[in-house]
């Protein structure tokens, strides 16, 4: 009887789990806790950290999984290193589902910084009105560059306010449509937008709506991830399901 776990958190894995509840497979959708209330799941899900690799090792093994589906967000680089270790301790099959990156094509004004250390370098100029797209988490380091204003986006309203002086801070989660995305842009009069290589469709809007207001993007590339099989379509997991050893990598 095969048993899979998704670590969700993506576009890519709900829709896994869609098919995967479709074709009656046991499967269990694994989310981190980052958010008050994540999608509702048509398979049953599971919320928090498992304690490091060794800890999601354990998990594998008491829990019976055979199959490792890793659909993390690809800046999720602490959870993939761990599922490509934990799925090695438990001689179990293991695969990542994760989107291609996003490519700069005609029309887009495109920088890339390699890490979050190097936007932060790359924006020591005069003032600007930048989207700041990075949700929640990073938010904070931006105190370092006061003399901007950010538009901030985040999934729930944070417990305290951030540290910045000159801020908007919206409420919203994604996917998001290019439409309002131009009106947030237009209405902020943003001039510059700063987001991660998160590649996929559900974040994709901000940067076609920069694209059509001639406005620059600051794209921070993605962190080094672990060497592992990659699918980047639900289906083709489907294929790799029925087609891998059920034990043994
Ligand atoms: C908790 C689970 C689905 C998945 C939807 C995708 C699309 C919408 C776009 C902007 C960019 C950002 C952020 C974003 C997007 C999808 C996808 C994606 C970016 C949820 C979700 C969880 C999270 C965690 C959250 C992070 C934050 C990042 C906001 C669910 C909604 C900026 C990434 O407040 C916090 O602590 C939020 C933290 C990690 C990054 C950060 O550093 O703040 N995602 N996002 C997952 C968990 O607990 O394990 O509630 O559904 C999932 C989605 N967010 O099923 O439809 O597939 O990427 N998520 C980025 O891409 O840059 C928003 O605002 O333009
Ligand atoms: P991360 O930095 O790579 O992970 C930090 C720790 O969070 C992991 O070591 C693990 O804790 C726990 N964790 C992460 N993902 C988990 C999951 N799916 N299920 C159970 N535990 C998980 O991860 P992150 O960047 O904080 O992302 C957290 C979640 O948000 C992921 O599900 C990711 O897909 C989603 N997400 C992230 C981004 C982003 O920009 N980073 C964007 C969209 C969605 P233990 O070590 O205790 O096991």
């Amino acid at each position: 009887m095969r048993n899979i776990l998704i670590l969700g958190g993506t576009t890519e894995a709900s829709a896994l789990a869609r098919l995967l509840a479709e074709r009656g497979e046991r499967a269990t959708l694994s989310y981190a806790g980052r958010v008050d209330s994540p999608r509702p799941q048509p398979v049953p899900v599971r919320v928090g950290g498992f304690g490091g690799a060794v800890g999601l090792a354990d998990y594998l093994r008491a829990q019976g999984v055979t199959h490792l589906v890793d659909a993390t967000h690809p800046f999720a680089a602490t959870m993939s290193a761990n599922a490509a270790t934990a799925a090695r301790m438990a001689c179990i099959a293991h695969v990542a589902l994760t989107r291609p990156a996003w490519s700069a094509t005609t029309g887009d004004r495109w920088t890339h910084v390699p890490d979050l250390a190097a936007a932060l370098a790359a924006l020591d100029g005069p003032a600007r009105r930048i989207m700041l797209a990075l949700g929640r988490m990073h938010a904070d380091a931006f105190a370092a560059r006061p003399r901007h204003f950010f538009l901030l986006r985040f999934i729930d309203p944070p417990a305290t306010p951030p540290p910045l002086i000159n801020y908007h801070l919206v409420i919203d989660r994604g996917p998001f449509d290019m439409a309002s995305e131009m009106r947030l842009m237009q209405a902020h009069g943003i001039d510059l937008v700063l987001c991660k290589n998160a590649g996929g469709t559900g974040a994709q809007a901000k940067l076609l709506a920069a694209r059509n207001l001639g406005l620059p993007v600051l794209m921070i590339d993605r962190p080094a991830l672990p060497d592992r099989l990659e699918l980047h379509a639900p289906r083709a997991v489907l294929h790799w399901i029925d087609h891998s050893a059920d034990r043994g990598v």
